[in-house]
């Protein structure tokens, strides 16, 4: 078949537009993936995936069309844009450059491809539509209810109603096309005659009120109706309304009370056009069902107070109170570019036990973030309360105490007359336990649904191996990652904190980018800590700064610049780096003027090597200076890396006297940090902490002639003194995996990733998490500080299994490029991973008998891979069971060591290796 296949596509007949298209487009998409409505950019990215069944497909050309109808688009009328043929391989966020697009304007468009296998012909249409590009196209008002009311406490615990908000309207003449653009903070829901619109959920994403907020668009048009139409929008708290009023003022940061603006634009069928917008004439109430609604201390919802048909033209608004016009937020209003959440998945409870008071525990036997959908049948005015944990006491009761004050409680009152189903709206919270008490009658199992809710990012890589501990740990990985992504990344989903920490992301990012495609998320978090820098250069801990933590260390806020880093390494993207590299630069600038001496060491740090793992089982923070690492030694070799990473944005952004510059400032750190840390006698840095050894050999600090003894002292340091164990933190864990296999020891790293015992990510799994913890010690840890659900301790790990077990690696930015080289270590017999990559899906499959290595690998249209096959020559390597270096399409390089370099392009191939 497949040389059927290989005939035709060599044949005389298939360049001809008529022949079947092997070549296939797939995964059109343009900027906004999840949401193609109302894009700001004013040149929209587009970008689409290549695939064919042949080997060695790459894209020599293409073509964009865009056009303002389908009709015109369907007749390859390009009357916005014709791109011509252009040529390259380039298949990714290519930049709009046609006509300039105004708010609404809708294109439609479609690209064809020249390929080394002849043409695709055209694609598929695919569609994206203009947001409100300027101010003044919002025509509404800003609407609320400026106060609270009787049943509302504006205390540490904040107990604020929902706010709702109505307006009917006649739509007089046929409607052709409806779209609605809402920004409802701090979190909204919209219905259209009593429907919601869209399935977000916990939207708009959370950015700092006063300097920006985001829009959401919808394509409305099934949901009108001719004559009598109704919108409605209900309006929660979220992080506008903050959790905590009057509390820590100088902290916490509060933005008044919920507010709207939103505005239908409607065309009709005879060309003219009619805007609805929020106004004086709405009507409101904060009298309906949803009493109150927390973040941090929960829900409440009474269903007797619900108001049926509220949203749908004729209901009975007399007791409603007419709207107040309010003050606008701050900052600009943008098109939300990354994901709403969503409910993402249901799991239904695994254990249901009675306790002492007509008590129940669910179990939902997996620890996440969202919240429970109950079922019940009661009378009107019972009360079934909810309360959430992570853990349970030995007694089977609850374990709170790590949640510190908040509540965490939703209560629901029922409307009584029949089976009622209820979830909250404005809340979410983090568990794997819930208490119930009041449920009418005894529930069952049946009744409860766990409602996993993060945002709307498609799962990209999968990731398995012959080793049953790291099979565990990647899954709690897997369930910590989703469980913190809320808008923006969060550091866990229970306790009365859930913020934005930057520090927990430095390479976490990175390594989640192969799990999720969150390169959305990730830009936009780059916006965020962009809207929080201060004039004079300062970055915070925290962004958006719900906190107030400007803490001026160099790890923290340094995640700016990783994450730019990764974007364009992981997604090809640099327009992240375009955009913040003014800001970078300020950053840099701020922190030399204040905090580098005279001698090049940067002196100030907060948080040193966070978390590493404490001398006894109770505490947060190790009080032994011989397991914490220098401030300064941590400050400056990061301050060291931040200037690689920055001549590496000059260099992408065509600025050689800048990257010159950042050189000519890094060789001067070097030295200093040479003299000042580096024994001469003993090869180690400093104290000789793992961390304070790996970081200036990750970083390039290191002089070459000592690189070895200084690495000598890491393979000491954990396998003697430490017993095969890891010593790192925070910032030590980021470099552990990867820095020990490149310098030739992944069978240490193996050990790391597969021990059982404290301390260890298996210690946590054997320990029953089925999340990754704050604490390498956090079943023993003081509560103050001790969430289960925190990604940060995992460090560089998923890179370490993507790269180097599975061996998928970007050896060019956005995957353009693949390195395959997969480490081989004693006891690992067979890894089996997959990632969708910008440019379609790599797959890389192996298993290793004695003497044998089988490997079995996809790599996408448009791609090229230089593939490492373990043999002592290129000789007894065999490919669909020919000798390799024969086969067609795969091209002996090399031999380097004891690896066996091939070149391939596209395709499918079964490799085995004699070792
Ligand atoms: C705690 C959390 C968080 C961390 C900060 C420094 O609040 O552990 O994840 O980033 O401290």
């Amino acid at each position: 078949m497949l040389f059927f296949l290989l005939l035709l596509l060599v044949g005389p007949s298939w360049t001809q537009a008529a022949a079947p298209a092997a070549v296939q487009l797939a995964h059109l998409r343009c900027e906004l993936l999840t949401n193609p409505e109302g894009i700001d950019a004013t040149a929209p990215r587009l970008s689409w995936e290549l695939s064919s069944p042949a080997r060695g497909l790459a894209q020599t050309a293409y073509q964009l069309l865009v056009a303002s109808t389908p009709e015109k688009l369907a007749a390859d009328e390009g009357d916005l844009w014709n791109s011509g043929k252009v040529g390259g391989g380039q298949s990714g966020l290519v930049a709009y450059g046609g006509a300039p697009l105004r708010s609404r304007t809708r294109c439609y468009w479609k690209v064809r491809t020249w390929t080394t296998q002849g043409e695709s012909g055209w694609s598929a249409p695919a569609r994206w539509s203009m947001g409100l590009l300027n101010y003044l196209d919002w025509k509404g008002r800003w609407i609320g209810l400026d106060h609270a009311f009787a049943w509302d406490k504006e205390e540490s615990h904040a107990r604020l109603s929902a706010r709702y908000f109505r307006k009917e309207f006649t739509a007089a003449k046929v409607v052709t096309q409806a779209t609605a653009s809402i920004i409802g903070l701090g979190l909204y829901e919209l219905y259209l005659n009593g429907q919601r619109v869209g399935d977000q959920v916990l939207a708009p994403g959370p950015t700092d009120y006063t300097q920006g907020v985001k829009y959401n668009t919808f394509d409305v048009t099934a949901l009108l109706r001719p004559g009598a139409n109704a919108v409605g929008a209900v309006l929660g708290n979220g992080r506008f309304y903050a959790m905590r009023q009057n509390y820590k003022p100088y902290k916490i940061k509060t933005f008044g009370y919920p507010k709207l603006l939103m505005q239908l634009d409607v065309t009709y069928a005879d060309g003219s056009h009619e805007v609805i917008k929020t106004d004086e004439t709405w009507h409101a109430t904060a009298d309906g069902p949803i009493r109150t609604n927390n973040e941090y201390d929960g829900e409440e919802y009474d269903a007797t107070k619900e108001m049926p048909g509220w949203a749908t033209a004729g209901f009975d608004a007399k007791s409603w109170l007419k709207t107040e016009l309010v003050q606008e937020p701050g900052g600009a209003y943008e098109a939300q570019m990354n994901e709403n959440m969503r409910v993402m998945e249901t799991l239904k409870p695994v254990a249901l036990k009675p306790l002492a008071g007509g008590k129940f525990i669910l179990d939902m036997g997996q620890n996440m973030a969202g919240w429970l959908r109950l079922r019940a049948t009661g009378r009107r005015g019972d009360k079934i309360t909810l309360r959430f944990a992570e853990t349970l006491q030995a007694s089977g009761e609850l374990y709170v105490a790590n949640l510190r004050d908040a509540r965490v409680t939703d209560v629901y009152t029922l409307r009584g007359g029949g089976r009622e189903t209820w979830e909250p709206t404005f809340v979410f919270h983090g568990f794997r336990y819930v208490e119930i008490s009041g449920y009418p009658g005894t529930p069952t199992l049946a009744d409860f649904d766990g409602r996993v809710v993060y945002d709307d990012m498609a799962t990209t890589g999968e990731f398995a191996t012959s080793n049953a501990t790291i099979n565990q740990i990647y899954r709690n990985a897997y369930w910590g990652i989703r469980s913190n992504y809320k808008g923006m990344p969060i550091d866990c989903p229970q306790r009365n904190e859930r913020q934005p920490w930057l520090g927990d992301r430095t390479t976490g990012a990175y390594g989640e980018s192969f799990v999720f495609d969150n390169s959305r998320l990730y830009a936009k978090w780059l916006d965020d800590i962009a809207q929080a820098q201060k004039a004079d250069g300062s970055i915070p801990d925290v962004a958006p700064a719900f906190w107030r933590y400007y803490g001026d260390n160099v790890t923290w806020p340094g995640t700016y610049l990783t994450i730019a880093d990764m974007l364009y390494q992981q997604f090809g993207d640099a327009q992240p780096i375009a955009k913040h590299y003014g800001s970078m630069r300020r950053w840099l600038a701020y922190m030399r003027a204040n905090y580098m001496t005279d001698n090049n060491i940067v002196t100030k740090d907060k948080y040193g090597d966070w978390c590493v793992p404490p001398e006894s089982a109770k505490l947060i923070h190790s009080q032994d200076p011989a397991r914490n690492t220098s401030g300064e030694v941590i400050a400056t070799s990061t301050y060291y890396h931040m200037l690689t990473l920055m001549q590496r944005f000059a260099t992408v952004l065509g600025k050689p006297a800048d990257a010159q510059e950042y050189a000519a400032l890094g060789a001067k750190i070097k030295d200093a940090f040479n003299q000042k840390f580096l024994n001469a006698q003993t090869a180690q840095y400093s104290n000789n902490t793992v961390t304070a050894n790996l970081l200036p050999l990750a970083y390039g600090l290191t002089p070459d002639a000592e690189r070895g003894k200084v690495f000598q002292n890491i393979t000491q340091k954990i396998l003697v003194e430490n017993t095969g164990h890891i010593s790192t933190g925070v910032i030590g864990t980021q470099w552990l995996m990867r820095g020990l296999t490149a310098e030739g020891r992944p069978d240490i790293a193996y050990k790391l990733a597969t021990n059982r015992d404290y301390p260890s990510w298996g210690y946590m799994a054997a320990n029953g998490a089925t999340t990754i913890w704050e604490l390498w010690n956090g079943n023993t840890a003081d509560p103050a500080m001790n969430s289960q659900n925190h990604v940060m301790l995992l460090g560089d790990l998923l890179i370490w299994y993507y790269e180097d077990l599975a061996g998928i690696k970007a050896a060019a930015p956005g995957f353009s490029q693949l390195e395959m080289k997969p480490a081989l270590i004693d006891g690992l017999t067979s890894v089996k991973a997959s990632y969708k990559s910008v440019r379609g899906e790599i797959r890389s499959s192996w298993q290793r008998e004695a003497k044998r290595f089988t490997w079995n690998i996809t790599v996408p249209g448009n791609v090229k891979a230089l593939v490492y096959l373990p043999a002592k020559d290129a000789k007894d390597v065999t490919e669909g069971g020919k000798k390799a270096s024969d086969v067609a399409g795969v091209k002996f390089l090399r031999m380097e060591g004891d690896r066996a370099v091939f070149e391939i392009g596209s395709g499918e191939y079964a490799f085995v290796a004699k070792m």
